[in-house]
């Protein structure tokens, strides 16, 4: 057992994280599918925050996608996919979120690295700021104010999350996140091989999956090659890395332009990622 509650099988853990990015033009269309203005976007999260606390989730869509199978693939110890996890309803509501989010101040940013890249990815982040490699809680690359804060709901969907693919309780109830990271991919975004060291915790990460479909690239946790497990990541999938899984390398190769259901984007991918940092407020 792991100090999450979780045991796996033994896996040892080697190498280092660095991205790889290439840098990218143009604004999100992300905007574009946006039939609301910021405000009433605000509005409306907050009226949805109420339901979703008060009514169980659409079971429909689950059903639907159990219609059509995808082949289970064969992923390492700790990594756990559930297909169709979120109602379209949910995906809907997370889209507004993400919207929302993504506003100035503290709004979303293509980041630069140290290596002089820029990533093709857009994001922005929620409880603590990801600045390439540590986290702040300022937006020390951008306009320099606190981070957004992140939101009990998005937290307690993500103890959800991991209960439910762990179908273990106990672990959910132990996973305390507090970092939120909303990637934004246009047609042409990609995300090179890495690793998500930065945290200082080792509880599993959550992966949504919103929009178009992406082809996912899950590697091995010594180098940034091969041997690796390409695995599609459609709308409404979940995805958790715990164990040994979560210091694998694993990158975004690319995106399948055009295949996202109606969930109120016009076009490309959002992936929000719910972390546990390990660090300190203060
Ligand atoms: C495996 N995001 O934000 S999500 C990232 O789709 C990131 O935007 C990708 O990699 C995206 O760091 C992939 C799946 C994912 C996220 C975090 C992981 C897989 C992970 C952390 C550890 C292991
Ligand atoms: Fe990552």
């Amino acid at each position: 057992m792991d100090r999450h509650g979780l045991s796996w099988s033994g896996t040892s853990l080697h190498g280092t994280a660095r991205a790889r990015s290439v840098s990218i033009p143009n604004l999100p269309g992300f905007w574009e599918g946006c039939d609301a203005g910021h405000d009433e976007t605000v509005a409306q999260n907050a009226d949805e925050t109420r339901a979703c606390e008060q009514s169980p989730r659409v079971a429909q869509w689950t059903a639907m996608a159990a219609l059509i199978p995808r082949p289970p693939v064969d992923l390492p110890p700790g990594a756990v996919q559930l297909p169709g996890w979120l109602s379209l309803a949910e995906q809907r509501r997370l889209v507004r979120a993400c919207r929302e989010w993504a506003a100035p101040p503290a709004g979303m940013r293509a980041t630069r690295l140290p290596s002089g890249g820029v990533m093709s990815v857009r994001t922005v982040c929620l409880g603590w700021h990801w600045v390439p490699y540590h986290y702040s809680r300022s937006v020390d690359d951008g306009d320099g104010v606190p981070v957004k804060e992140f939101p009990d709901w998005l937290g307690e969907l993500a103890r959800r999350a991991v209960a439910e693919a762990y179908d273990d309780p106990d672990a959910g109830a132990a996973y305390q996140p507090d970092i939120a990271l909303v990637n934004f991919y246009d047609a042409k975004a990609r995300m090179g091989m890495h690793q998500d060291r930065d945290e200082r915790s080792l509880a599993p990460v959550v992966s949504l999956s919103l929009g178009d479909t992406c082809v996912f690239r899950f590697g091995n946790t010594e180098h940034r090659q091969r041997p690796w497990t390409d695995v599609e990541l459609e709308s409404g999938d979940l995805f958790v890395f715990g164990g040994p899984s979560r210091l694998a390398f694993h990158g975004v190769p690319r995106t399948l332009p055009g295949t996202g259901p109606d969930i109120g984007m016009s076009q490309g991918r959002l992936n929000i990622t719910v972390r546990e940092s390990g660090l300190r407020q203060d």
